[in-house]
């Protein structure tokens, strides 16, 4: 797919989000519009799955260790076929196969179940181990938030997947800027990042969180390093693409009424006719 098809998927998958959210009145709208393009180029054009095998051995596997960014990433399996689309109105309701943290034994395409801030990363690298171990080809992925960042976890993870030479792990900080009700560089200023990546052995770029061409060369870019593992930081905004949530510190997990999901996902679909 080429980016401008990209860029009208990303639009498409907001929409659908807003929706998803949106009906059950509360959710974490935030955090899951600023992983769309991520999940976008991953997705729709790096990975390797298959909607009717989500099992197959050797897929390409991502870790949302960012876990209660589930909508996010059900909107995009849903979309791809792993599962029907309206399973995504039962969001995080009683008996849905959809929770609102990512549930690997109920969702079809949930490659880890998280929620549990600062695992997923340990959980990616031993996927990666395993994998190596079995002479497979492939490559898991990471999306880590920026105040998930705070986890020890996540730096006891830092230390260990250039210590494995994990080439295989390719992880990206959604770096929003903003924790759960404030911005990170007042709760814990991360300062230079990619520099703390880079002391731990990381191969490291940042780009643009919101630009589908910057981040897919990021990851092609990240496939041809040898030997360590990658960590993307992608600038993002929380919330992106919803202007009752964008940048607005209270999107974390907001509530939010039918008509402001109306007007929000009308607002977009004006965008997509520019792609028509
Ligand atoms: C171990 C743990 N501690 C606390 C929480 C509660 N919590 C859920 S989301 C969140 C904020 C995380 O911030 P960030 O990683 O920046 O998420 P994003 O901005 O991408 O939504 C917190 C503290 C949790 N889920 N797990
Ligand atoms: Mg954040």
């Amino acid at each position: 797919m080429d980016s401008m098809n990209l860029e009208k998927t990303a639009l498409r998958l907001r929409k659908m989000i807003i929706k998803s959210i949106g009906d059950l009145g509360i959710g974490h709208i935030g955090g899951s519009l600023s992983i769309v393009e991520v999940l976008t180029v991953l997705y729709y054009k790096h990975m390797n799955v298959d909607p009717d095998n989500p099992l197959l051995p050797e897929r390409d596997r991502l870790v949302l260790s960012k876990g209660h960014a589930g909508p996010a990433l059900y909107a995009v399996l849903a979309d791809k076929g792993f599962f029907p689309v309206d399973w995504l109105s039962t969001l995080n309701q009683g008996g849905t196969n959809l929770p609102s943290h990512c549930d690997m034994l109920r969702t079809p395409g949930i490659d880890m179940s998280t929620g549990s801030l600062g695992q997923g990363l340990s959980a990616a690298i031993g996927l990666a181990l395993g994998c190596r171990m079995n002479n497979l080809e492939n490559y898991i992925y990471a999306i880590i938030g920026d105040g998930e960042s705070d986890e020890g976890q996540i730096w006891e993870a830092a230390m260990a997947a250039p210590h494995f030479g994990l080439d295989n792990l390719i992880a990206f900080t959604d770096y929003n800027k903003m924790n759960i009700d404030g911005y990170t560089r007042d709760i814990m200023n991360l300062d230079d990042l990619g520099a703390k990546w880079t002391a731990f052995n990381w191969y490291v770029q940042r780009v643009d969180g919101h630009r589908i061409d910057r981040i897919s060369e990021a990851v092609e870019r990240a496939k041809l390093v040898k030997g360590r593992p990658s960590m993307i930081i992608l600038d993002t905004l929380k919330g992106k693409g919803a202007s009752f949530a964008e940048e607005n510190l209270s999107s974390h997990n907001m509530a939010f009424s039918p008509e402001q999901r109306d007007q929000a996902i009308a607002e977009l679909s004006r965008q997509e006719e520019n792609y028509a």
